[in-house]
C-alpha cells in the first residue's frame, strides 16, 4: 500500500519522472479492492479456509459509528496501539472528521445525526462518476487530478480520527506510510468496497468507468498466497 502511495513507483516512459498514487483519482476503488482481495487470500491460505473474507466495519449505519469493540480489546491481536485514545468505543465516529478542528465534543446523538446527512450527500448527491469514484488519471496525467465523494470522506477522515492525534501525521491510520499497520484498516477499506457497490446499485444512470479502456487497462503489482 506504502509503495503506491509514497513514491515507490513511477509512470512508463516518456512520464517515468512522475510518481505514481493511486490516491486522489479513479484508481482509489480498484487499487483497494485488488488489495483488499489479495490481503483476503492470503490470510485464508494461512487459515487453511479458502471460504474466509474479511469482515467490513459498517460505520455508515448508525449500529456500526464506533470503532468495532474487538479492535480495541488490548488482549486481542485486532488491537493497535497508536491509535487516539478518546476514539475507542463507545466515542461515536465523527465520518467528516478534521483534526485541526479542536470542538472534538459534539453530543453523541448529534453525530449521529450529522453522519447520516454526510453519509446521504456522500453516496447519493454525488451522483456521476467523476463526483464518486474520482478523476480520471491517464498517462501522461498530472497526479491526483480530483478525488472522488467517498475516498475524500469518510475514508480520509475516519483514517485521521483513528489515528494518534499527537503524531505529526496522525499515525498509523493516518497516513499512507502507516495506515495498513493497524489492522482497523481493513475492515475500514472493505467498507469503502462495499460503498462501491452500493452505489452502483442505487441506479438513476450512475455507472462507473467500467467501459473506459483506459480504466480498464491499468495494472498493478500484489503479492499472492
Ligand atoms: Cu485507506
Amino acid at each position: 500500500h506504502c509503495a503506491y502511495c509514497n513514491g515507490a513507483y513511477h509512470l512508463t516512459h516518456p512520464f517515468q519522472n512522475t510518481k505514481l498514487n493511486i490516491h486522489r483519482s479513479w484508481f482509489f476503488f480498484p487499487f483497494h479492492r485488488w488489495y483488499i482481495y489479495f490481503f483476503e487470500r492470503i490470510l485464508g491460505s494461512l487459515l487453511g479456509d479458502p471460504n474466509f473474507a474479511l469482515p467490513f466495519w459498517n460505520r455508515d449505519a448508525v449500529e456500526g459509528m464506533q470503532m468495532p469493540p474487538y479492535f480495541a480489546n488490548p488482549n486481542s491481536s485486532l488491537y493497535h496501539k497508536l491509535r487516539n485514545p478518546k476514539h475507542l468505543p463507545p466515542q461515536v465516529v465523527d465520518l467528516n472528521y478534521d483534526p485541526f478542528d479542536f470542538n472534538d465534543d459534539t453530543p453523541s446523538h448529534q453525530q449521529v445525526s450529522y453522519n447520516l446527512a454526510f453519509m446521504y450527500k456522500q453516496m447519493v448527491l454525488a451522483s456521476t462518476k467523476g463526483l464518486f469514484m474520482g478523476s480520471p488519471f491517464r498517462l501522461g496525467d498530472n497526479p491526483t487530478p480530483g478525488i472522488g465523494s467517498i475516498e475524500a470522506a469518510p475514508h480520509n477522515t475516519v483514517h485521521k480520527w483513528v489515528g494518534a492525534a499527537d503524531k505529526p501525521h496522525q499515525e498509523d491510520m493516518g497516513t499512507f506510510y502507516t495506515a495498513a499497520r493497524d489492522p482497523v484498516f481493513y475492515p475500514h477499506h472493505t467498507n469503502s468496497d462495499r460503498l462501491w457497490g452500493i452505489w452502483k446499485k442505487l441506479g438513476e444512470g450512475r455507472k462507473d468507468y467500467s467501459d473506459d479502456p483506459d480504466w480498464l487497462d491499468s495494472d498493478f503489482y500484489f503479492y499472492d498466497e
